[in-house]
């Protein structure tokens, strides 16, 4: 049996893509996905899909035994948002679905595995632009503090007992296919799904917060190209940096009224305000284009240009089958 590829959290924002995007270049059947929940979403049943809480090791063991699993990424976690909710069960879903499946690797049940760390692991007292790969690290949320430890844990179990696990600092990311879910960073992909329904937005950070954002599609490109690296080009075992673009809120505003003149942004900060000061504006990504080569391909223009057209024609196909 040929070995493939499991996706923990394919549900979600960045996993749905994942799975398509591996799918299309492995074939369908050697790509399974999984979430807690069942799926109704026809993309994800293309291929095998799997109901799997990543907490259940013995589940995780025996579906990775099932599928002939080699290569594990990791998606299911709980984002900066939701995480300060509920900081007991934020903790023990992203730390112990990490040891379960760093514990299979160290075990050799399988060969290689992709976490997501954040730019969340940095703090108030980090440099704030151009955030370099080494620096002061003092997250001040629960989604952080677990990254932060999390990253740590990559590099032991790799340094100690040879586990290829890779991983990136993701920023915000903004795509058209799927909802993001529970982040600070979520208005910027709100912003345009309102932006077309309505023409107005009430944003919940302040105008001029300024934070790293990526395409989608960039951050699946990240992703795979850093799990086909040769492994002796990973230097950092802990996460690596990528950069994207940034901006503020009120930037993004500006950008999309070239397209739509009639849009309204207002603004109304809550608590995630707090955790948006607390991170990095922007971000030094030398270190991965050194190590794997590398380079974002989207800039804020190009990003709002995808979004706003996707989302429209979207929207249309939505009311031509309800006509
Ligand atoms: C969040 O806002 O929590 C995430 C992230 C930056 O990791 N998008």
């Amino acid at each position: 049996m040929e070995s493939t590829t499991l996706i923990i959290g394919a549900s979600g924002q960045i996993g749905i893509e994942l799975t398509m995007a591996l799918r299309k270049k492995r074939g369908n059947d050697r790509v399974i996905a999984s979430d807690i929940r069942p799926t109704t979403d026809s993309d994800l049943l293309q291929g095998p899909y799997e109901i799997l809480d990543v907490l259940d090791r013995a589940s995780l063991e025996a579906i990775i035994e099932k599928h002939n699993v080699s290569e594990v990424y990791l998606l299911a976690a709980l984002l900066s948002a939701t995480a300060e909710k509920n900081p007991d069960f934020a903790w023990k879903l992203n730390m112990d679905g990490l040891f379960n499946v760093l514990e299979l690797a160290k075990a050799k049940k399988i060969s290689k595995v992709f976490w997501p760390s954040s730019i969340a692991v940095f703090g108030p007292s980090t440099p704030r632009h151009n955030t370099p790969q080494h620096t002061v690290m003092e997250p001040t949320t629960v989604y952080g503090i677990s990254k932060l430890a999390g990253e740590r844990w990559c590099a032991y179990y790799h340094e100690r007992y040879g586990v290829d696990v890779r991983s990136i600092r993701y920023p915000g990311l903004i795509g058209f296919r799927s909802e993001p879910g529970g982040g600070t960073t979520d208005y910027a992909v709100d912003i345009f799904h309102k932006a077309i329904e309505s023409g107005s937005y009430s944003c919940f950070l302040k105008e001029d917060t300024e934070l790293p954002m990526m395409m989608m599609e960039d951050a699946i490109r990240a992703t795979i190209s850093i799990m086909e690296a040769p492994s002796l080009s990973i230097k950092e075992r802990g996460g690596y940096n990528i950069a994207g673009c940034s901006f503020t809120p009120s930037e993004l505003a500006s950008i999309i009224r070239r397209s739509i003149p009639s849009f309204t942004i207002s603004y109304a900060p809550d608590f995630r305000q707090s955790i948006a000061d607390s991170w990095p504006a922007s971000i030094d990504d030398h270190a991965a284009l050194n190590d794997w080569g590398w380079q974002s391909e989207y800039d804020t223009d190009k990003l709002c240009a995808t979004m706003l057209s996707e989302i429209g024609k979207k929207k249309a196909a939505t009311v031509e089958t309800h006509a």
